[in-house]
């Protein structure tokens, strides 16, 4: 209850704040887009992070007033690099399973895009399997109203669904993104020869023959880095090159360009 009323002025008070991560081109180190990834700043209990405080979000409903609200942030916040004459990026937001099924979204971000005057190819939306799993009535009218607009879409977690694949047939061209998930990352040996090193080779194969672009999450290590620029992964996102971090510090990166 207390975690919940909290919340619920969060946003007024000005408690939640957007970290951005870079991505960045394995081979060159330029940054590439970003990923916008929200914290809420606590007064007492400090920096919650949104594992403790998406579901409760969800539950009570307060993930609507808080997915407008990120979603314009980004655009404001992307918009105003551009202004000051920043390499132009895309910057991605995450949305739940019921922020993205809902029709409502292509008008919300037609509004945000015309309010903020943000191009539509400098947004994207990562969403997880899940969200591909209700109504299909609705899923490709949300996709494709997205597709419509140049809003691309990003699948996040990729090889951890239960139907990870079928999805990639199913919304071919919808989804023009692929993200693979931090676990096949992780397993990745110097050894080309290493199952775990089959996978990734065989996921950024397949988003290649897909024409999808394929960012690769979690990248800790040089070694992991190595190889995934051997497998010619267009860009890669971890500690490695940067945690997430506050939107001033986000901006000397993009200043320093690397
Ligand atoms: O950045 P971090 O590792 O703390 O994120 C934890 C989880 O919270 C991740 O699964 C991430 O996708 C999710 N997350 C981060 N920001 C948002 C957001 O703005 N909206 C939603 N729905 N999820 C988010
Ligand atoms: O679910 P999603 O993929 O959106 O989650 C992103 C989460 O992964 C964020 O909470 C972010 O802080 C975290 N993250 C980003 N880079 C790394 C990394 O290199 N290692 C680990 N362990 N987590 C990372
Ligand atoms: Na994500
Ligand atoms: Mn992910």
């Amino acid at each position: 209850f207390t975690l919940e009323s909290s919340l619920r002025h969060a946003i007024e008070l000005n408690q939640l704040e957007l970290y951005y991560q870079p991505k960045v081109c394995p081979n060159t180190y330029e940054i590439v887009g970003a990923e916008a990834l929200i914290r809420w700043n606590h007064p007492e209990w400090g920096i919650v992070s949104p594992d403790e405080f998406i579901p409760l979000a969800e539950e009570t409903g307060l993930d609507i007033e808080i997915g407008n609200w990120v979603k314009r942030t980004t655009c404001i916040q992307n918009k105003q690099w551009q202004d000051a004459n920043l390499p132009k990026i895309a910057v991605s937001i995450n949305l739940s399973a019921n922020r993205f099924l809902e029709q409502s979204l292509i008008t919300n971000v037609v509004n945000v895009l015309e309010e903020t005057k943000l191009e539509s190819k400098y947004l994207e939306i990562e969403i997880t399997e899940t969200s591909l799993l209700e109504n299909e009535k609705i899923v490709f009218s949300v996709l494709e109203g997205l597709k419509g607009l140049g809003v691309k879409v990003a699948l996040d977690d990729f090889g951890t669904g239960y139907s990870s694949l079928s999805s990639l047939k199913r919304f071919k061209g919808l989804i023009e993104i692929l993200k693979i998930d931090r676990t096949f990352i992780n397993d990745l040996t110097p050894l080309d020869t290493a199952d775990s090193n089959f996978i990734a080779k065989m996921i950024i194969q397949l988003s290649q023959q897909l024409r999808m672009a394929v960012v690769a999450e979690g990248v800790e290590t040089t070694d992991q880095l190595e190889v995934l620029n051997n497998y010619n992964c267009d860009s890669i996102q971890g500690y490695l090159f940067s945690k997430p971090v506050p939107a001033s510090d986000f901006e000397k990166l993009l200043r320093k360009g690397k």
